[in-house]
């Protein structure tokens, strides 16, 4: 845990006691601070209390004492309404601020501690976990969080040399004022969680805040392939002694890094010109275009923190990629079952589409704006869909006459009649893939619950047909 002692010996309120709160909570009193914490949910007040919190009610106290107001990423700041404490707050002058924030002022006392913050829309944890990997490949001391594990103030505290490497949410990120990441990687950005931010310049703008308070000499990483994010290159590219790398997968980028036919290239040293540092089909767990954008990224990023070309290599090749992400979860002859749990958006469902051909696909839950309408070109790769949940029925419209689909409803029923037809199918290597394209909370906990779920499905479904052979 991280002490926070910008509050020692004043009153702050943490609202919203998920893994955040508790973390900041927690931070906060072993500051030296006193807390008032709260949550508008029963059941997560009584884990608060579970692990050592005292609750104070937000909603009933007076406010005249409190010096902050800790928010919880989850909770709206300004769309599509700004919770009511944070009007409370607002009214007798508090800041309104997130962990990153806290975490900013607990480590401004320690020298030589390095910030590398990593956001985007699509690949941020894989990214974040791969730039993580390779520091610690290369002996660096290096923590990994904030959006993806543990929260942020849950991590070991800093020390000189110490490297944090942190996923940052648009929400987060909407939650700094200080933050300074002397990495800053931006991936892309497609549409998403505008109903926090209002509208596409919103949450861009939301995003955007990653280099904001950079300073001469630090490294912004960002991805040219999609039009938002090539407007930020342009923008940061005119900010002084700010060094900006331009990433692709899709072409050639000067004094940057890029993919192209399946080969990282560097170009990031200008007087020796481009080197082809290494086959991509070498790093097993980073399969498709999207993921050859992350290693760019992430290769980007470690080069700026001084990694050898070798180092580098060597950590994108041996990295093992992480759960729900086109995760490999199980092969029973030719047949491979695949847990990409976490798209929960047709952008990045289309990425796991991409990448095989013959799928056998489980999609469904809560759908996005626009369905899966924008998965069009990948239609011809899927064999039969297999749609679960909530929107299954709008799923089966959107497909129509293209693609052979059944309303599952639940992902057992998904994944028995998705591994009896691709056993049945008679093609060399069929590819029973959960890509939902959709949210899971309808019928799951969270999008790792949903994988989970599909693991110990199909786990079980394979114990099942060795013992059946073996009978
Ligand atoms: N709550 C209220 N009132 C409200 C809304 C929520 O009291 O109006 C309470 C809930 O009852 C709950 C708590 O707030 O107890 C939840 O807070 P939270 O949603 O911020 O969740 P945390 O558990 O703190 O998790 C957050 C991130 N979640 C979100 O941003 C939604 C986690 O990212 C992150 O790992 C964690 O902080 C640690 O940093 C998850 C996520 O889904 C993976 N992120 C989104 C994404 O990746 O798309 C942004």
């Amino acid at each position: 845990m991280i002490p926070v002692t910008a509050y020692r010996g004043r009153r702050v309120a943490v609202f919203g006691l998920g893994r955040t709160g508790i973390a900041a909570a927690r931070a906060l009193l072993a500051g030296g601070a006193s807390v008032s914490a709260w949550d508008d949910n029963e059941a997560s007040r009584e884990a608060a209390i579970a692990a050592g919190l005292e609750l104070d009610d937000l909603n009933r106290r007076d406010w005249g004492d409190i010096a902050a107001l800790v928010l919880s990423p989850g909770i709206p700041l300004t769309h599509p309404a700004p919770h009511r404490l944070v009007g409370l707050a607002r009214a007798v002058g508090a800041p309104v601020i997130g962990d990153m924030e806290l975490f900013a002022s607990a480590i401004a006392d320690t020298p030589d501690v390095t910030v590398v913050g990593i956001t985007g829309t699509n690949g941020k944890s894989t990214t974040t976990a791969l730039i993580g990997h390779i520091l610690k490949s290369a002996g660096r001391d290096v923590r990994v969080g904030g959006n993806i594990g543990e929260a942020v103030l849950g991590l070991q505290p800093p020390r000189p040399g110490a490297i944090y490497v942190l996923e940052l949410s648009s929400y987060q990120l909407d939650l700094i004022e200080s933050l300074r990441c002397q990495v800053a990687v931006f991936l892309n950005l497609t549409p998403d969680h505008i109903d926090r931010h209002g509208d596409m310049a919103g949450y861009l703008a939301a995003k955007e805040r990653i280099f904001a308070n950079q300073q001469a000499g630090d490294t912004a990483v960002i991805g040219v392939d999609d039009e938002y994010t090539s407007g930020v290159c342009a923008r940061q590219k005119a900010r002084t002694g700010l060094n900006v790398i331009p990433v692709s997968s899709q072409r050639l980028v000067s004094f940057g890094v890029y993919a192209l036919a399946g080969r990282l290239h560097d170009d990031l040293e200008k007087k020796s010109g481009v080197k082809t540092v290494m086959e991509l089909a070498r790093a097993a767990a980073l399969p498709g275009a999207h993921n050859a954008q992350n290693a760019a990224a992430a290769y980007a990023a470690v080069r700026a923190l001084g990694v050898s070309v070798s180092d580098a290599v060597a950590g994108i090749t041996s990295f093992p990629g992480l759960p729900h992400r086109q995760e490999r979860v199980g092969e029973a002859g030719s047949l491979l079952f695949v847990n990409d749990s976490k798209a929960t958006n047709a952008e990045a469902a289309a990425q796991a589409l991409g990448c095989y051909h013959d799928i056998f696909w489980i999609a469904g839950g809560q759908a996005k704006a626009g369905g899966i309408e924008s998965l069009k070109a990948y239609f011809r790769r899927i064999r039969k869909a297999y749609l679960i949940g909530q929107d299954a029925g709008m799923l089966a419209t959107q497909l129509g006459a293209s693609v052979p689909h059944v309303i599952a409803g639940t992902l057992d029923q998904a994944v028995k009649l998705a591994a009896m037809d691709a056993a049945d199918s008679g093609l060399r290597k069929p590819v029973i893939l959960l890509s939902p394209a959709c949210a899971s909370f309808d019928q799951f906990k969270s999008y790792e619950h949903r994988g989970d779920t599909f693991r110990q499905l199909v786990t079980d479904l394979l114990a099942r047909a060795t013992k059946g052979d073996a009978a």
